[in-house]
């Protein structure tokens, strides 16, 4: 009988440790995570979680201590630890970017030749200025990196990015994207099978919360004459569900669409005759009691 845990590294505290635990609970597996707690086992699926600093999950992964982690690919890309990375999670996204005062003339890479960049990710940006063939130094800092220039450290800096506005309240601004980033699954390489099934499990899990994150349901009423074309326009996961509504000629529509393509199908749908338009995401239709 299988009685081993799958071990997981999240972030301790930090960026990453909210969404990381959100997405375990989403995938009902519910744990106690006390605060400051290193460890803690789930009650209702065979994982043990270990909360971590988020620059040592990589490594622990790979020596074994866990057998996955949720960790940002920044972190991966700077370690460059030997770990499978097995699927992206749509959270914790930012950029790593090259960024200078914002008076300074900028038009291409070839401008920062000579400079002097200050970042906490040697590694990705030394790949990166060689790429390029741009020839400036890389001064390593380990935090508060957006000051560098302000106080004469660095002539620019190679930081992390989301909404911008630290980069902006230092009058700094974007010159170069070096990578796009966001939380990622990693495990270790050549996993046992019983850990592997577990592997799959957890992931099956992860991808269904995830979709039904970007689907929306979607439920209108049709004329008949019209029931063709508007259900042409309906790229469901099976085709939509059809039923006649009590008054003649109408029909009431059912249907699941991508978040992405959603406002310009159902700009569609209103011009192509449909009436009654009702939009739920996936949460609202279990919690909402929609599904009996
Ligand atoms: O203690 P520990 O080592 O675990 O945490 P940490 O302080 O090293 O990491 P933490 O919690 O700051 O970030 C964890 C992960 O979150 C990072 O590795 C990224 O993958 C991801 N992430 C997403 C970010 C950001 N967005 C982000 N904006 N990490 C850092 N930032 C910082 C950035 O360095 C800069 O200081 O936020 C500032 C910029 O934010 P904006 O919104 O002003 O642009
Ligand atoms: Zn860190």
């Amino acid at each position: 009988m299988n009685v081993q845990n799958l071990k997981i590294a999240l972030q301790r505290s930090g960026r990453l440790s909210e969404g990381s635990i959100d997405l375990l609970r989403n995938c009902d597996i519910r744990f106690d995570d006390g605060v400051g707690k290193l460890r803690s086992s789930a009650q209702n699926f065979p994982i043990e979680i270990f909360s971590l600093r988020d620059d040592d999950i990589p490594r622990y992964v790979e020596d074994g201590v866990a057998d996955v982690g949720i960790v940002g690919e920044n972190i991966l890309a700077e370690h460059g630890c030997t770990v499978d990375m097995i699927e992206k999670l749509g959270f914790g996204k930012c950029r790593l970017s090259i960024a200078i005062p914002k008076n300074d003339d900028y038009t291409s890479v070839a401008d920062l030749n000579g400079k002097k960049i200050a970042t906490s990710y040697p590694g990705v940006l030394g790949r990166f200025l060689k790429q390029q063939n741009a020839a400036a130094e890389i001064h390593t800092i380990s935090g508060s990196v957006e000051i560098a220039p302000g106080i004469g450290l660095a002539d620019a800096v190679c930081d992390l990015v989301s909404s911008g506005s630290t980069l902006f309240t230092n009058g700094l601004r974007e010159a170069e994207t070096v990578m796009n980033s966001e939380a990622v699954l990693i495990a270790r390489k050549n996993l046992d099978s019983d850990l592997t099934q577990l592997v799959d499990k957890l992931l099956f899990r992860i991808r269904a919360v995830n979709a039904a994150q970007r689907n929306r349901y979607i439920l209108l009423n049709a004329p008949n004459e019209k029931l063709k074309k508007i259900t042409e326009l309906l790229p469901g996961i099976k085709s939509p569900t059809v039923m006649p509504l009590a008054e003649d000629g109408w029909s009431s529509v059912h249907s699941v669409i991508n978040e992405s393509d959603f406002w310009e199908v159902v700009e569609r749908l209103k011009n192509a005759g449909a009436e009654g338009i009702l939009v739920l995401s996936i949460d609202q239709m279990i919690n909402g009691g929609c599904i009996s």
